[in-house]
């Protein structure tokens, strides 16, 4: 093989290597129902996406402490999607009902 082709070669293997060590952004569901946030905790990577979606007949809110994320009312049947931005733990829950409770880790 010529030099021109290790090159090649060399440079096409560490992009690959590039790319895997890259996460690539997914995305997440928790399931509100009966008045619960399902999963109760989640751990996602920072880009990901949160996707709360209402099964129950009425709204609820996912609001984080000092207000890090809110979704505001998501009405019944309807969803919410999140970014995940800084790394940290949040705690977060149900304005309207007090006892929902959920935690959003951020690595
Ligand atoms: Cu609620």
């Amino acid at each position: 093989m010529r030099t021109g082709a290790w090159v090649a070669l060399a440079l096409s293997w560490t992009v690959a290597v590039a790319f895997a060590d890259t996460h690539a952004p997914q995305t997440y569901t928790v399931t509100i129902e009966n008045m619960q946030f399902t999963p109760k905790t989640l751990s996602v990577h920072r880009r990901d996406r949160v996707v709360w979606v209402n099964k129950d007949l009425f709204p609820h809110t996912a609001t984080a402490e000092a207000k890090a994320f809110d979704s505001h009312e998501i009405a019944a049947g309807a969803s919410w999607t999140y970014v995940a931005g800084k790394a940290g733990e949040y705690a977060y829950g149900c304005s309207l009902h007090p006892t929902m409770q959920g935690k959003l880790l951020v690595r």
